[in-house]
């Protein structure tokens, strides 16, 4: 009897449903936060090497500029919370710096990444305190168990990489909102306070070379989901089909990342189909960009008031802000 081939089991099912959800709506779209598989976190390390995308090394002078005042702008600073720590890489220059911080609480929704990173921060800063916590601060915020973390000085959330921009307006505004009540559970007798990089960038051509360098990078990284959904969700997509595309979007202030169809075509992906027309797009990511008047102003909206803004001056508008 002929044996039945094995049709591997879909094992990530949060994936396939974003996927087929994202796949039925007028403007097709898939969450960026899929980008981020082995292959797509070395991609996107590659990209933040790129000449044309700026943000990664115009963030780590503003973060090394404004290390340095920190001391006397915060000077009981004891508690450190980082939303969506990842590898901790650009929090080492306020660890390194902040000699009276205590305690160091990076959240990571990567459970086993995060034990990892965390292990390594308590070898090499024995003198701070990491406490590590699991959670998707986009969903809903973790609770962190403040048990044995001094609640005598002040607490700073921090929030690098122009991440807020991945959010609406609307969705960042309530992250902003989130945030003043994570510190505010710490610090309920002290200061709280955000630092928190935003790209004010309004240049367009700039901004759109920095979503597609030259070397084509940005593109590998963009039909890397086509790839993950390929091998995990038994999808057909013809990746010599789709072609990566950086638009801005000035109504929205936005850059946008498409894949875009280069024929008609249907995609067959665990049982259901997908028409694309020729030239349809897939929207993959939005990176909004705001100007730093309209930035400051939706920051006082979630109840921050602005103590000090860090803006580029060589070669950008990133801006780094400190709210308190
Ligand atoms: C990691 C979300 C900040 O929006 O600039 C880089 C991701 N996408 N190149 C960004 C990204 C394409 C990046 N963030």
């Amino acid at each position: 009897m002929n044996k039945m081939t094995e049709i591997p089991q879909i094992t990530n099912q949060a994936f396939l449903q974003d996927v087929l959800d994202g796949l039925s709506q007028k403007q097709k779209t898939l969450p960026c936060k899929w980008f981020y598989d082995e292959t797509g976190s070395q991609l996107f390390e590659a990209i933040t090497k790129t000449r044309e995308y700026y943000p990664t090394r115009v963030e780590t002078r503003l973060l090394q500029q404004a290390a340095l005042e920190l001391t006397s702008l915060i000077p009981e600073l004891q508690v450190l919370i980082e939303p969506g720590s990842g590898a901790s890489v650009k929090t080492r220059a306020l660890l390194q710096t902040q000699a009276q911080l205590k305690h160091y609480i990076p959240i990571d929704i990567s459970a086993e990444f995060l034990q990892a990173v965390a292990a390594q921060l308590q070898a090499d800063f024995p003198q701070i305190n990491t406490v590590p916590v699991v959670g998707d601060f986009s969903m809903d915020m973790p609770t962190i168990d403040w048990h044995g973390i001094a609640k005598t000085g002040d607490c700073v959330v921090f929030f690098p990489g122009s991440t807020i921009g991945n959010f609406s307006p609307e969705e960042a505004s309530k992250l902003l909102s989130d945030f003043h009540q994570l510190a505010g559970e710490h610090a309920i007798s002290k200061k709280k306070w955000l630092l928190i990089g935003v790209d004010s960038t309004q240049n367009t051509a700039q901004l759109v070379n920095a979503y597609n360098d030259a070397a084509g990078i940005t593109a590998a990284f963009n039909k890397n989901l086509l790839v993950r959904a390929n091998q995990e969700l038994q999808a057909n997509f013809e990746l010599d089909q789709f072609k990566h595309e950086a638009r801005f979007n000035p109504v929205e202030s936005r850059i946008e990342m498409h894949l875009v169809s280069l024929q008609k075509q249907v995609v067959e992906i665990a049982g259901s189909s997908f028409v694309f027309e020729s030239g349809e797009s897939i929207l993959t990511e939005n990176c909004y960009k705001y100007a730093q008047p309209r930035f400051l102003e939706m920051a006082q909206k979630s109840g921050w008031q602005s103590v000090k803004t860090w803006q580029d001056q060589q070669e950008s508008e990133f801006c780094l802000f400190l709210f308190r």
